[in-house]
């Protein structure tokens, strides 16, 4: 390595993953910008990853687990002994026919990720956390568009034009970052003429950079944009040229039915909007050159498919479908396929379901992988023998996560865990790895390659993007992927003919014209060219089986509450309970911290007093307060019909007084930075999935920021 130089590699210091360049000093890591050539930005936790590079809680050696699961007691072993041990019960799992009780549970960051090539290869079952975040919006997009715009994409927000309106709408997107680059996209286009709505129970910091901020009743968003279109529709407002050439034939006309009595009048009785602000937003909305929505946790409730379906509708009537400023369509390229592709296992005819094996009761739901709750369901119902976890968090960032923790410590009459191997890959200690036999110390990101490629990034025409090692591991950590190719090569030799990961990756890009080192050479990203609009008038169409946009679900028709057309309702999970817990809990996310918080928390620079994140205390509206007899830093009891917690009281204007807030990813018990900080975990107050399976939509939303509670001093 140079003495000093910068690198373009990608940041995984959250989900976000934005292209970076890292500075580099006689093999040192010294400093993380934002890379020019990428838009060029990174947050406060891109910038303090150097901090968790070389943080003293870095695992650097294999563990495997003394006295019993949970202790947190390990002893040093070797790679080779490691890698035996899930060898040997991979090997003894596939000859009992039992491939598919293998699950691994971690974060693809591409859709041709070794790990999971591995899976389809050997049989087994991919559990992540990332399909539950907008599996309801990616399929609404899908059956209204026949494309996944959206995941983890907003709006091409530095495409906005003067006088384009930007609704964020449960979308805390200043700090529940998808790229560094939104908040700067979205104040520039503010800058240019643009306008910024939020609509949110919360006044967020992007409210406060607001034109307009919208209290709105939390889930009452299906009404208020249905009232939009009510109101669009009935005032001849609609976009005439796009309804007639690309929305489905019949479908309109259907939508103008349905609509003609969810006026806003109606609309308003739901949401708690005024009127007026839904009739003069509607009218601005329709007239304005464009009007993107962006959306996420904050409508993932049970009736999030209903909202992701009336947000399709809405864009469609005002003719925001891959404009710029409105929702843009993704422009891919396609990597070669690495021969022979594992076609993966038939689950379903195994008896299996991606809900778990409890197939009869939860056969109809078909996106819903809460990773905690399916992980217990499944060790209970015997149907997970060997659990792999990497870059996930099962323990601490979900709800249930004490009846995951009950689960993998079941034994059966023998005194055998029923799960019989647990293992984790892991930088840090991390409440899983507490849990684990195994416990395998990664590569961080900074020294490891990846190909990353997905309808993903938010900038748009990077196809491809590399990550490469800047710096060397400490100790003896070796990257999953590496193992995962070691234990292919032993157990599916076929899938695995390819050397090591980067002779994988090379094959991948040799129809692209591409290598490894030809990407390294052109600074590591690689674009198919613009990112392109209306590609359907080109294309001929969308990649719906009509080729026109579907205004109309047929096939929810006959579901139990026909969902055809969205439905207007505030989401069930608000509507029970009301008496006994008569607040609503919102929880969000900060921008110091990132998913369940075990390694953002274990960051000094992110974990301080006074320039970092400390604690998460109750935010609660001051005419709450009074009527409660509670004032600033009292200490509560926060309890919902699952679990309390306690917790510190910090009185905000800024939240509806029916609400109260608390932050997202606290909690944790291990680590030597994280450890000193304080704060509660939300999830012990927020039910599983499995209990509130009835709420949710049948494919879609899960209540993971809405629960009903009550405060006591
Ligand atoms: N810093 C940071 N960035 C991240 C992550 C992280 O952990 N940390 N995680 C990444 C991941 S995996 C994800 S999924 C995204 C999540 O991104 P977001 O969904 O934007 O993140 P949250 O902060 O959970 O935002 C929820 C917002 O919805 C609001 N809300 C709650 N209920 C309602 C409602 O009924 N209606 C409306 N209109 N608003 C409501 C809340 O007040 C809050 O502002 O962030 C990604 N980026
Ligand atoms: N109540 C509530 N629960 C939620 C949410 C919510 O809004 N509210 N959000 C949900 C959402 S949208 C998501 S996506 C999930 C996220 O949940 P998970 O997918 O479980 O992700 P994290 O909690 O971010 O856990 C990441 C783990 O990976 C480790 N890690 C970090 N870098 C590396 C690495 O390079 N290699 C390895 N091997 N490990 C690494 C970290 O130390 C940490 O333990 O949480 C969900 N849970
Ligand atoms: S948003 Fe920040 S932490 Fe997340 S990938 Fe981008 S720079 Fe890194
Ligand atoms: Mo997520």
């Amino acid at each position: 390595m140079k003495k000093s130089e910068w690198i373009p590699t990608v940041c995984y210091q959250c989900k976000a993953e934005c292209s970076i360049i890292a500075r580099v000093e006689d093999g040192k890591l010294k400093e993380i910008r934002g890379n020019p050539k990428a838009r060029g930005k990174a947050c406060v936790k891109g910038m303090a990853g150097v901090s968790s590079e070389y943080s003293s809680d870095r695992l650097t050696y294999p563990m495997k687990r003394l006295g019993e699961r949970g202790e947190g007691k390990f002893e040093r072993i070797s790679w080779d002994e490691a890698i035996d041990i899930i060898f040997q019960k991979l090997k003894d799992l596939k000859d009992r026919g039992d491939a598919h009780k293998l699950t691994a549970n971690f974060f693809p960051h591409s859709i041709t990720d070794l790990k999971w090539r591995f899976l389809n290869a050997y049989g087994g079952f991919i559990n992540t956390a990332l399909p539950h975040c907008d599996s309801a919006k990616i399929l609404a997009f899908i059956k209204t568009m026949g494309g996944v715009p959206c995941h983890h994409i907003p709006p091409a927000w530095f495409t906005v034009p003067k006088g384009g309106i930007m609704i964020l709408a449960g979308r805390h997107a200043f700090g529940g970052l998808e790229d560094a680059a939104v908040p700067k996209d979205i104040l520039d286009a503010k800058a240019r003429g643009a306008k910024l709505v939020v609509i949110d129970p919360i006044f967020t910091p992007e409210a406060a950079k607001a034109d307009q901020w919208i209290p709105i009743k939390p889930s009452g968003d299906t009404a208020f944009f249905v009232g939009m279109i009510q109101h669009i529709i009935a005032k001849d407002l609609y976009d005439k040229d796009f309804a007639e050439n690309w929305i489905r034939e019949g479908d309109f006309e259907k939508l103008r039915e349905y609509v003609a009595d969810k006026t806003p009048e109606k609309m308003s009785a739901i949401c708690d909007v005024p009127v007026e602000t839904i009739k003069q937003f509607a009218e601005e909305c329709a007239k304005a050159p464009s009007a993107g929505v962006d959306s996420f946790k904050g409508v993932m409730l049970g009736n999030a498919l209903d909202f992701s379906h009336a947000w399709c509708l809405f864009l469609a009537i005002t003719g925001n479908i891959d404009n710029p400023g409105g929702q843009p369509l993704p422009d891919l390229v396609s990597l070669s396929p690495v021969e022979p592709e594992p076609a993966g296992p038939d689950l379903h005819e195994l008896g299996w379901h991606r809900t778990g094996p409890d197939k009869d009761k939860f056969e109809k739901y078909s996106f819903i992988m809460e990773p905690t709750w399916y992980e217990a369901q499944a060790i209970k119902n015997g149907g997970l023998k060997v659990l792999i976890t990497a870059e996930s968090n099962p323990a601490l960032t979900e709800m249930g996560q004490v009846s995951w923790q009950e689960a993998v410590c079941e034994k059966d009459e023998s005194g055998e865990y029923n799960l019989e191997l647990l293992v984790s890959f892991e930088i840090m200690m991390s409440e899983t790895a507490k849990f684990a036999d195994l416990v395998l110390p990664d590569k961080s990101y900074f020294e490891r390659w990846e190909l990353l490629y997905m309808p993903w990034w938010y900038n748009f025409g990077h196809g491809v993007v590399l990550r490469q090692p800047v710096v060397e591991p400490p100790g003896e950590c070796r990257h999953s992927n590496e193992i995962f190719i070691e234990l292919g090569k032993r157990l599916v030799p076929e899938y695995f003919q390819f050397e090591d990961d980067l002779a994988y990756y090379d094959i991948q890009l040799a129809g692209l014209g591409l290598s490894v080192k030809k990407l390294q050479e052109i600074g590591g990203l690689w674009s198919p060219g613009t990112m392109g609009f209306r590609k359907y008038e080109k294309a001929g169409g969308f990649g719906t089986p009509s080729q026109k946009v579907h205004l109309y679900w047929e096939d929810l028709e006959e579901s139990p509450w026909n969902q055809a057309f969205p439905r207007v309702e505030l989401a069930p999970e608000y509507r029970v309970n009301v008496d006994q817990y008569p607040f609503i809990l919102i929880s969000y996310r900060t921008i110091y911290h990132s998913g369940s918080g075990q390694w953002t928390h274990n960051n000094p620079q992110l974990r301080d007093k006074v320039s970092g994140f400390y604690e998460n205390p109750l935010m609660v509206n001051p005419a709450t307060a009074t009527d409660l007899g509670i004032s600033q830093g009292d200490t509560v009891t926060v309890e919902s019909p699952c679990g309390s917690v306690q917790v510190m009281v910090t009185l905000s204007e800024g939240i509806r007084p029916d609400c109260v807030g608390l932050g997202h990813g606290f909690g944790s018990t291990v680590g030597r930075v994280a450890t000193t900080g304080q704060g509660v975990s939300n999830n012990y107050l927020i039910p599983d999935a499995g209990s509130t399976l009835d709420w949710q939509d049948l494919i879609g939303g899960e209540s993971h920021v809405s629960t009903r509670v009550r405060i006591m001093k």
